[in-house]
């Protein structure tokens, strides 16, 4: 049994072979070989505990036994929500040693999230930790347990003690015998990954095994990690960025250490910098200025060799700022969980990093520039990126609908961002098609609060557009058709009682009669956006 996915067509898959992009290895061998090169290196450092590549390995390996003892089976599926902690990758090695696929969410999500994407997977397996405020009491766990009777097993990890919560999974007989052990084939689905979505509720994002280990050896390449990288995960540990670009999996592959950081604030992350001697680092544009804005007035970060940002567009004047406040090297990353992942490359001249968002990793990466009509626009003019490639995805998980839209004839994914090609081939994102808030790197569907908008008995219509905020780069403004007096306040109750996570809460409403249409009749967004850019903030 496997988790289905759209398959590439045979001639692209024969190519990715014989180019040695796809090595026909599950991504657990990554964990194996630094078995036999440095067993006792060290792989995480999470607080005050260590973890070596050998207690890793077995870690994962005991919870995979115990995962499979507790009748998990490979095609099963997991859902999993939990901070920035070791555990994160012990449960994700654990999965993948028994073929159990998980979706791993964001621990910024909250229960109309996670009920989403169980109601997609419809999960055997539930890791969640006490901290998050859904699993505080067992109200939920109880509810999802009613609504998926697949659910059979469920761990909520402790407030103090992560290790100790796992501890029934963790197998200590290693009388393991070659089935038990068994996880899904290198062609088949390693993990879902989350997308940004642009329309309504959050989608999933098959991952196969050799898709995802050939982007993050080519990213731990072009980034120049080594068995001595420190890399700081300060974002959110399941993320397409920290996990893979090349992340904590890139770290992994090439032996160095993950030091995790329970957040991307600088009083936490310039410590753990210091102490660990981190050399690289991936944050979002806003860290990345709260970072510079408290550099000011600090002593350097001298161990900090890059860092690594991307997730949302970086404005040039702060691009141009870190390499000499922070005393590092900038890298631009303009990737995306749906496959594709740009960079600038380390031996670029500065003009480059400070002004492109970089190119394709692969030389495997098809890109196409389109016009609205699908034909390829002139050099250097600005039009839709399409791609196709050794990591990109060809299907969202049990979307045929969206998949329709989603692929050009070609089987080309169609980003929704707008962007524009240098001579050099070097591309700058400018702006964006799908209809998507990207809130300093947090993305949803604008369509999705607006479903839940109108479930208020008291709004007639709503639309939810961005608004360019200085820090964030992007808030939402929540322009809304009242039936009769309702205020923010209460709309923001009615949002958070639906469970919504925090960071889709519109940062600003504004009341209209009507909202303006376009002459086919839809919600026109970019009257709206100069509408509320013509309102004062209030
Ligand atoms: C990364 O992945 P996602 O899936 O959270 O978001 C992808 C979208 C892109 O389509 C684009 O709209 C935006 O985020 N984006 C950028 C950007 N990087 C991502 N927009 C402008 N400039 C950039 N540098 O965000 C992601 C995945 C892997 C590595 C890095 C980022």
């Amino acid at each position: 049994m496997s988790v289905d996915f759209t398959p590439w067509p045979e001639d692209l898959v024969r190519r990715y072979r014989e180019k040695g992009y796809w090595r026909g290895e599950p991504l657990t061998v990554l964990l194996t070989k630094r078995l036999e090169i440095a067993p006792d290196a060290t792989a995480i450092i999470c607080g005050e505990r260590r973890f070596s590549y050998a207690e890793l390995d077995a870690w994962s390996t005991s919870l995979a036994i115990g995962f499979s003892r507790q009748g998990l089976r490979a095609g099963d599926t997991a859902l999993v929500q939990l901070p920035n902690v070791a555990e994160f990758y012990a449960v994700f090695f654990a999965l993948l040693k028994i073929g159990v696929v998980p979706v791993n969410a964001l621990f910024s999500h909250n229960r109309l999230e996670l009920s989403a994407y169980a109601e997609q997977i419809r999960p055997a397996l539930l890791i969640a930790c006490a901290r998050h405020p859904l699993f505080a009491n067992g109200a939920y766990v109880e509810a999802l347990q009613i609504a998926i009777p697949a659910l059979r097993v469920v761990q909520i990890l402790g407030e103090t003690s992560y290790a100790e919560s796992l501890a029934p999974f963790a197998e200590r007989r290693y009388d393991v015998s070659a089935s038990e052990l068994r996880g899904s084939a290198p062609g088949e689905v390693a993990f879902l990954q989350l997308s940004g979505g642009s329309t309504g509720a959050p989608k999933l994002i098959p991952r196969t095994h050799d898709d995802y280990y050939y982007s993050l050896r080519r990213s731990a390449e072009i980034c120049g990690l080594t068995e001595k990288s420190r890399y700081l995960c300060a974002l959110p540990a399941p993320h397409n960025f920290p996990l893979s670009s090349p992340g904590a999996l890139g770290v992994f592959h090439m032996g160095g250490t993950v030091v995790l950081a329970p957040d991307p604030s600088p009083s936490v992350c310039f410590d753990l910098i210091r102490r660990h001697g981190v050399d690289i680092a991936a944050v979002a544009p806003p860290i990345a200025m709260l970072w510079l804005e408290a550099a000011a007035d600090e002593a350097p970060l001298s161990s900090l060799r890059l860092l690594q940002v991307g997730g949302a567009r970086l404005g040039e004047t702060v691009a141009r700022r870190i390499p000499a406040t922070l005393g590092c090297r900038l890298q631009q990353v303009f990737g995306m969980a749906e496959g594709l992942v740009n960079y600038t490359r380390l031996d670029d001249d500065e003009e480059t990093i400070f002004t492109t968002q970089g190119r394709p990793m692969c030389e495997d990466d098809e890109v196409k520039i389109v016009d609205p009509q699908g034909a390829p626009v002139g050099s250097g003019e600005i039009g839709e990126l399409l791609t196709r490639g050794p990591y990109t995805f060809r299907g969202y998980h049990r979307a045929a609908e969206e998949n329709a839209r989603a692929f050009d004839a070609e089987g080309f994914y169609r980003s929704g961002d707008l962007v524009r090609m240098t001579e050099t081939g070097h591309i700058q994102v400018v702006g964006r098609k799908k209809d998507q808030i990207n809130r300093g790197g947090e993305k949803f569907a604008a369509e999705e609060l607006e479903n839940l908008l109108l479930t208020h008995a008291q709004i007639a219509d709503a639309a939810l557009v961005a608004t360019p905020d200085a820090l964030m780069g992007e808030k939402s403004c929540a322009c809304v058709v009242a039936r009769g007096d309702v205020r923010p306040l209460a709309l923001r109750k009615h949002l958070r009682a639906l469970g919504v996570a925090e960071f889709k809460l519109p940062d600003r409403f504004e009341f209209l009669e009507r909202l303006p249409v376009t002459a086919a009749g839809k919600i026109d967004k970019r009257a709206l956006r100069d509408l509320v850019a013509s309102r004062p903030a209030h």
